[in-house]
């Protein structure tokens, strides 16, 4: 479905593709600088309760023959949207749980979309898949028995296998689809699952929880979509205490959590749910990820009451990890410099913030690594450092 509207935009639109030198003559822009065209909605827009998702369609005509480009509009609520340029839609198909969608997009690569919102694409699922994994295992000694939530893709399960420490590995994700899925369209991710130390479960993983041995866990990793429909249950209370049981004393929970642009309530109701919880410290960290919501995700990082955890500073870092940067295994984002980056919050967040984190004044400050530089001031010389 498409409309007039849409023609008048594209008009102004190639104007400006053209640009304007002074001189009068029209210098073509870079492709970075054309502005985006408008067109009208598809009749199939899905409506969730925040947000929009769905497809819109521009017609373009050159030579007399008309072309369609399609665009996926991924929410990034409330009132916008990111839209990525539809190669070719892979897969369309519904399980008993949501809507699975997989397209090939123009600059992302392969992309999984679950009940119309971006999961994860080819390009920039590194971020989110390597943050929310080493964050949590570079903070304890030596993580044996570990738990994934949801991550039906195998990605952080790819993550996780890089710790040789590991003993391991549960997942327990609701959809068969999605696994089934991604075998086919993400094999980089899918890899996860030929890690030996893997034990798949499919099914609801609060029941799975409910039935864990107490304290068995040194780590469990919650990857699930966002807390609308669904997944709702995992950001309550509940959930957490369920959790919190699993984990042995000193054991980390990495638990997504939002854009802090956009769900500061939603990031505070969780950390003062986690706050009560997880007596061994809360922690509020981020990463960019371009499809992702305001381009960027955060991340909860909790440790149940036992060996003191310090979250800021890596313990395990991965770079002394025998293997896990060898060949073939490389990070394309995560390095012991970037966990530290991570927990550094803008200041708009950390008054937002205040009072539901585990306070970093209380933490174990980092020891120096270098001797303090002596400084040598001379009246009229360049200052000097001995
Ligand atoms: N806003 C989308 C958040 C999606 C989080 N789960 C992604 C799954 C990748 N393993």
């Amino acid at each position: 479905m498409e409309g007039g509207g849409a023609r008048n935009v594209s008009a102004a639109a190639a104007a400006l593709t053209k640009g304007s030198g002074d001189d009068g003559s029209s210098k073509p822009l870079p492709p970075c600088c054309v502005k985006a065209k408008a067109s009208v909605p598809e009749s199939e827009a899905k409506c969730h309760a925040t947000v929009v998702s769905g497809w819109f369609t521009e017609s373009r005509s050159r030579f007399g023959q008309t072309s369609k480009v399609k665009y996926f509009n991924n929410p990034m609520w409330p009132g916008e949207a990111h839209s990525l340029k539809v190669e070719k839609i892979l897969y369309q198909g519904r399980s008993p749980y949501q809507e699975v969608l997989v397209f090939e997009s123009s600059t992302y690569g392969n992309v999984l979309v679950l009940d119309g919102i971006v999961q994860l694409t080819d390009k920039d699922e590194c971020a989110y898949q390597e943050m929310v994994t080493h964050l949590a295992l570079c903070s304890v000694p030596s993580p044996k028995n570990v738990l994934v939530v949801g991550g039906g893709d195998g990605g952080v399960l790819r993550e996780i296998a890089k710790h040789d420490s590991v003993e391991t590995i549960d997942i327990c994700e609701i959809d068969q689809l999605v696994i089934d899925v991604c075998k086919d369209f993400f094999p980089h991710l899918y890899v996860g699952y030929e890690d030996p130390r893997v034990r798949l479960h499919v099914g609801d993983a609060v029941q799975f929880l409910r039935n864990a041995t107490e304290g068995k866990y040194d780590a469990i990793i919650v990857d699930s979509s966002d807390p609308i429909g669904p997944a709702q249950e995992l950001v309550e209370k509940p959930f957490f205490q369920t959790i919190a049981r699993a984990l042995k004393p000193g054991g980390v929970l990495s638990n997504l959590a939002e854009s802090m642009w956009l769900h500061t309530h939603l990031i505070q109701d969780m950390l003062s749910i986690c706050r009560e919880t997880f007596k061994g410290g809360v922690h509020y960290a981020w990463a960019s990820v371009p499809t992702y919501p305001s381009g960027i995700i955060g991340f909860l990082l909790c440790a149940k009451e036992g060996p003191p955890v310090n979250f800021l500073t890596p313990v395990n870092p991965i770079e002394k990890i025998e293997g896990a940067m060898r060949a073939g295994k490389e990070m394309r984002f995560y390095n012991s410099e970037i966990h530290r980056a991570a927990f550094i919050l803008p200041t708009f967040v950390r008054r937002e913030l205040e009072g539901h984190c585990t306070s970093t004044e209380k933490e174990k400050p980092e020891k120096p690594t270098a001797k303090p530089v002596k400084m040598k001031i001379m009246r009229g010389s360049p200052i000097t450092a001995s």
